[in-house]
């Protein structure tokens, strides 16, 4: 049987093997995912992003483990992407914890993404292994990762839900909102909210809520509006989610419960009031130019000599053109 069927059969092991390719960007993964394309667009993305250590993978576990133990539990596939650290690290760390409590439930898919990405970069990459993912049916994607980039941010894109995780003591020179990521957060979550410094953590954070919803000029309700992707600007419309603060303790698995609520609203939000359609546009439109950004490049790197490019980049370093000019000149050259 080929590897597509197989994984939409509910074949764990041809699913981790078309992973794999996809990651890799062989051919033969990337035919596939034209092949399981049609097949997408039903799971709920959720994007997870934070400083290192906040508790990402712990909570994302403890979620997991909580929509499993639902009457009607949900299948839940976790994508967890790590690239400053390939080989060790976080990803890999917390996946051997969840390694440990998810082991064994068929419902649940676990991979992390240690590798930079390739055609069209990290983010169409991961957007592979949702998409492989989604079509297998998990009804709930996380996607996991670190830090607060401009990688971070692109992935968190992706979702429809995006989680932005804080702690205290982190929270106090606040990296994550330095970087803007706050602006993409449809929830924030204080996690170890067992730890001295909660409340300073929770003061600063609505602060810098109620500042983001004054200085938003587009926005006649007042109300926190997200920033959504790079190559579309617009904002949304009609949006008057408030973004909301939950406090957790992902060791103990306190204040699960009221964030996958959180979440659930969310999702029934964004279904009520067109939002998801509009989310699903951006996102898809944005894959769409990365991939033709890569495949233009790559197309056009073809029709031109490496010497020639060299001599380019040497007449930049002489400052015998400018940028724009050699731009202007290697395209000319390549269409004659
Ligand atoms: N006290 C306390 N510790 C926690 C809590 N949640 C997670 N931790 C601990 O914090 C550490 C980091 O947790 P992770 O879940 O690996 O954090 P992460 O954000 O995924 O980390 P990276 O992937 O490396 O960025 C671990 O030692 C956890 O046991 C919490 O609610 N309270
Ligand atoms: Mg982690």
């Amino acid at each position: 049987m080929n590897l597509v069927t197989s994984v939409l059969d509910g074949d764990r092991l041809a699913l981790a093997r078309l992973l794999t390719q996809v990651e890799n960007n062989l051919p033969e993964g990337l035919v596939a995912l034209n092949q399981l394309f049609s097949h997408t667009g039903k799971a709920h993305l959720v994007g997870v992003t934070g400083a290192p250590g906040t508790g990402k993978s712990s909570l994302v576990n403890k979620l997991a483990l909580y929509y499993r133990s639902l009457a009607n539990p949900r299948k839940i596939g976790i994508v967890a992407v790590d690239p400053s650290s390939p080989f060790s690290g976080g990803a890999i760390l917390g996946d051997r914890v969840r390694m440990r409590d998810l082991a064994g439930d068929s419902g649940v898919f676990i991979r992390s993404m240690a590798s930079r990405g390739s055609l069209g970069g990290l983010a169409i990459t991961t957007s592979g292994l949702v998409q492989v993912l989604d079509a297998a049916g998990y009804e709930i994607i996380f996607i996991e990762t670190v830090g607060a980039g401009q990688a971070e941010v692109d992935i968190a894109r992706q979702a429809h839900t995006t989680l932005v995780i804080e702690a205290p003591g982190f929270g106090d020179d606040i990296q994550v909102i330095k970087a803007g990521i706050l602006e993409i957060a449809d929830i924030i979550v204080i996690n170890k909210a067992d730890q001295p410094g909660v409340e300073n953590t929770a003061r600063a954070l609505k602060g810098l809520l109620q500042l983001a919803a004054v200085t938003q000029p587009d926005d006649p309700s007042g109300h926190h509006m997200p920033e959504m992707g790079a190559i579309q600007k617009q904002p949304e419309k009609n949006s008057d989610w408030q973004v909301c603060i939950q406090r957790t303790i992902a060791i103990e698995g306190d204040g699960v419960k009221e964030l996958a609520d959180a979440i659930d609203r969310h999702r029934l939000y964004l279904r009520q009031s067109g939002l998801w359609q509009q989310r699903e546009r951006q996102r898809l439109q944005a894959d769409l130019e990365s991939l033709l950004h890569a495949k233009l490049m790559e197309r056009w790197r073809s029709t031109i000599s490496e010497k020639h490019y060299q001599q380019a980049v040497d007449s930049l370093i002489k400052r015998q053109t400018s940028p724009l000019q050699a731009v202007e000149s290697l395209l000319e050259g390549s269409n004659s």
